[in-house]
């Protein structure tokens, strides 16, 4: 059979923008594709929820390939070794309680699962804003405001295009940027302790774990935290390459907002 090279540009551009598209009405978009957006992603996806993620790089998986220091492993609890196994991994216990997995395996399955669920993932898309809209005196965010890395690391003066979604989640881990530029933006109190992003303390991984869950909310109508974001908007303590807290965090913020949208 010959080739034509149009056909595969026809079917790439096609198949693109067939689902950039399909994704101006979301149910839930989420900012950054870190462990903890990435078990968001799967959990809403697989209920049938019209999820798309967002990602800045290339690659989707966050802060999760490297392990720690680039040693690549990563360890999780009891807790975080059930959302593991659910999608199919088999950990080591190192010690009592203490258990690894490959680090290149757990983010390229979860990957994987999120992809398979039926999230639409837009990698090498970044999200500068957020859209914003006013009921009876009150706030709420109501969609993205995306645009092309490439455009974006270039400098380059080109205007972005515009999603809606029902519920924003930012999982844009330790910067908390989309959440930044809300409060940078608008005169308005977020849902935390000084109305502002309490921002995130040095390392104390136990009390960062547990906590990283507790802050996994809602922090300003329409927007849910998760991940580390959640800890920084919150004022809890970074954890470092242990990684339970995140997946639990992205479940724990699939249930709520499932819960708001209804099945
Ligand atoms: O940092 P990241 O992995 O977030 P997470 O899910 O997990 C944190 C852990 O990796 C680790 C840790 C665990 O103990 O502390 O750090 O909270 O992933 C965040 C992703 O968001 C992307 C960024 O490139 C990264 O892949 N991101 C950040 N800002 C934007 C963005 C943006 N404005 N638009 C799109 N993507």
């Amino acid at each position: 059979m010959a080739l034509d090279e149009r056909i595969v540009s026809e079917a790439i551009m096609t198949k693109y923008f067939d689902k950039l598209r399909d994704s101006l009405n979301l149910d839930v978009a989420i900012v950054g594709a870190g462990p903890s957006g990435l078990t968001a992603a799967y959990k809403l996806a697989s209920q049938g929820f019209k999820v798309a993620i967002f990602e800045r790089k290339l690659s989707i998986g966050g802060g999760m390939w490297g392990g720690g220091m680039t040693f690549n492993y990563i360890v999780v609890q009891e807790e975080g070794k059930r959302i593991l196994e659910e999608i199919g991994l088999s950990l080591e216990e190192f010690k009592p309680g203490y258990y690894t997995v490959d680090a290149v395996a757990a983010t390229t399955t979860l990957a994987s699962k999120a992809c398979l669920a039926g999230t639409r993932v837009f990698n090498c898309m970044s999200a500068e804003d957020v859209v914003v809209r006013e009921e009876n005196g009150q706030k709420r965010v109501c969609g993205l405001v995306i645009n092309s890395s490439p455009v974006e690391i270039a400098g380059l003066h080109v205007d972005p295009l515009v999603i809606h979604s029902r519920f924003v989640i930012e999982a844009t881990g330790h910067d908390t940027e989309l959440l930044r530029t809300l409060v940078r933006k608008n005169d308005l109190k977020l849902l935390t302790p000084s109305g502002k992003i309490e921002g995130e303390q040095s390392m104390w991984a136990e009390v960062a774990e547990s906590n990283t869950v507790k802050n996994t909310r809602e922090v300003f109508p329409g927007v849910y935290v998760c991940g580390m974001a959640a800890n920084a908007s919150f004022g809890s303590y970074r954890m470092g390459p242990i990684f339970g807290g995140m997946l639990l965090s992205g479940e724990k913020v699939a249930e709520e907002i499932a819960s708001r949208l209804g099945s």
